[in-house]
Parts: structure tokens; sequence; C-alpha cells
């Protein structure tokens, strides 16, 4: 933990690359381990276009459920110290996976969402936005009410088998490229492109630290693994940066 508390003290930027084990101690369900979303369902079944037409209803339920689960969930101390690491010290951009919406509202600004947001949604032919309050206007049919428009309304999230937001997943790259240390944060590192995330960051010199319980197939390629849970190393890595910064300002 002293290295890597080191290594962020001493790096001019800093990038942190999170998934859905971020937001576990939110009490929001992770995709791929035993309890994950995924556990019920398999991914192209649900989070695809294809599923979608197939059955706008099915899809749309899910979406609503996690909806559901996203709204009752709190941001969790990884995610507030991420927000202060950004504050205090020099975090640039958090690049997420997840689309709960967790670390604006614990207050970061700089972030990349490379799957979208869950709290949007908007129509396949007008472009239509339905988000949060007028989300509720659609019906049953959850189909658009613009004059003369009848097509379906759909989550703004990234389904697979669709491109990634080009800005977005540009920032991503550009912040991957420049940070001195990147946070690998409660992902297992399965789905792409955002996986390269650590290894684009790394091909540039980055530093790169895995924060998981367990191993995953990034852990071979990361400098540091620190294995346990985001909401309580990363409040412990905030605090060996303060005890730092003091340190050096008593010198
Ligand atoms: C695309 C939004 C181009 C929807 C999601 C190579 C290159 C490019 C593409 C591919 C490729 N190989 C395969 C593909 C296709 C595909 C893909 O990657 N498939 C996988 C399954 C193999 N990729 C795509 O389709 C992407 N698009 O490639 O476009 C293209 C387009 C057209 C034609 C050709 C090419 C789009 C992928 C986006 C899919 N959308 N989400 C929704 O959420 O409903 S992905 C979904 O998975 C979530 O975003 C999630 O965040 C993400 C990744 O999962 P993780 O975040 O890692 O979550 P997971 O559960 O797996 O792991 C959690 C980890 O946390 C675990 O390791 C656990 O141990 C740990 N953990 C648990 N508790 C804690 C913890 N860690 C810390 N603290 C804790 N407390
Ligand atoms: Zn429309």
């Amino acid at each position: 933990m002293e290295i890597v508390t080191d290594r962020l003290s001493k790096a001019a930027e800093i990038a942190a690359f999170t998934g859905a084990g971020m937001s576990a101690e939110s009490g929001v369900t992770t995709f791929r381990s035993n309890d994950g979303l995924w556990a019920k369902f398999k991914p192209e079944e649900l989070a695809s276009m294809s599923a979608f037409i197939k059955n706008p209803r099915l899809v749309r339920g899910w979406y609503e459920e996690r909806r559901k689960i996203v709204a009752a969930a709190k941001p969790n101390a990884g995610h507030y110290a991420l927000a202060e690491m950004e504050r205090d010290f020099r975090l640039q951009t958090v690049i997420t996976q997840n689309i709960d919406n967790l670390h604006r509202r614990a207050g970061s600004e700089a972030v990349c969402e490379l799957h979208g947001n869950i709290e949007q949604n908007y129509c396949m032919d007008c472009g239509m936005r339905y988000d949060g309050s007028n989300f509720a206007v659609i019906d049953e049919t959850q189909r658009c009410t613009q004059p003369g428009c009848t097509e379906l309304v759909r989550p703004d999230v990234v389904w697979f088998g669709e491109l990634l937001p080009e800005d977005e997943w540009n920032s991503a790259v550009k912040a991957a490229e420049r940070a001195d240390v990147v946070l690998s944060i409660g992902t297992s590192g399965v789905v792409f492109p955002a996986a390269s995330i650590p290894q684009i960051a790394r091909k540039q010199g980055a530093y790169v630290v895995e924060i998981n319980p367990e191993a995953t197939c990034l852990s071979q390629t990361a400098d540091a693994f620190l294995q346990g849970h985001s909401g309580e190393i990363l409040p412990r890595l905030l605090e060996g940066l303060r005890h730092q910064r003091q340190q050096s300002s008593i010198r």
C-alpha cells in the first residue's frame, strides 16, 4: 500500500478506471460475480439491440429493475475517496464502465461514461430524450410521444455489438495515455474495448494498480495488486496521501 501511495503522491496525472465492483458496496450487483446480474441472464439475451427489438418489454423490465436499484443506491466510501482525490490531489479523470451515475453523485466531475447512463433514454427515430421525470410519460408500449413519431424509446447505454460513444472513448484514451498512475478498480477486464484502457496506459509507461478482492485477467499486467474491496482500500490510499502531504509540509 505504501509503495502505491508513494507513486500516487509523486504522480503528475492519475486516472481511475472503474467497473461494476466499484458499486458493489453500494448494493448495485456486479455482472460476473456469482450474484451478478448476468448470472440470471446471458448478456446477449438482454443488453443488445436484437434482444430489445425481439422483446422490448423484457429488456425494458430489466432496465426498470436496475434503475430502481440504482435510484435507491448511494455512493460508497470508494466513490467519495475518488471524488476527494480529484479535488485535493491529482486524479484527473474517472473512466467508468458503470452506468449508475454514482461517481457524479459522489462529486466526481471529470467522468468518462464509456457505456452510457441508465438514467437517460432516447427515441430510436427522432432522438427525443426521455430522462428522469419525463421518462414516466412513456406508457407501457414505451413508444415516443412526439407528434407523428411512434418509435421505441431505448436506454442510453452501450449494448453489446454497439460502438462506444466516440467523445467518451477518445477522452478516456487521452487520459490513459497521459496518466503516470492508473487505478483499475472493480473490473474483471472482460469487456472490450473498455478493458484495454489499463494496457493503453501501461504502454505509455503508466504504473497500473489493480484493486479487486480477486485476481483477474488484468492482474498479470498490473504493477501492483491491492487485494480487497474498493470501499475500504480507496479511503486508505486517500488517508496515506493526506499523511504524506502533512509530513512533507512539516519538513
Ligand atoms: C464494441 C452497458 C465495436 C449495458 C455494457 C474486442 C474488441 C472490441 C469488442 C470486442 C472484443 N471482444 C469481444 C468484443 C465484443 C464485446 C465484448 O467485449 N464482449 C465480451 C463479453 C467478451 N464488446 C462490445 O460489444 C462493445 N462494443 O466492441 O463495439 C464494434 C461494434 C460493431 C461491430 C464491431 C465492433 C460494447 C460493450 C459494452 C457492453 N455494455 N454495459 C448495461 O450495463 O446494461 S458492459 C457491462 O460489462 C457493464 O458496463 C460492466 O461494467 C462491464 C464490464 O464488467 P465489469 O465492470 O468488469 O463487471 P464484472 O461483474 O465483470 O466484474 C466486477 C469485478 O469487481 C469482479 O472482478 C469482482 O471481483 C470485483 N469486485 C466485486 N466486489 C468488489 C470488486 N472490486 C472492488 N471492490 C469490491 N467491493
Ligand atoms: Zn421519436
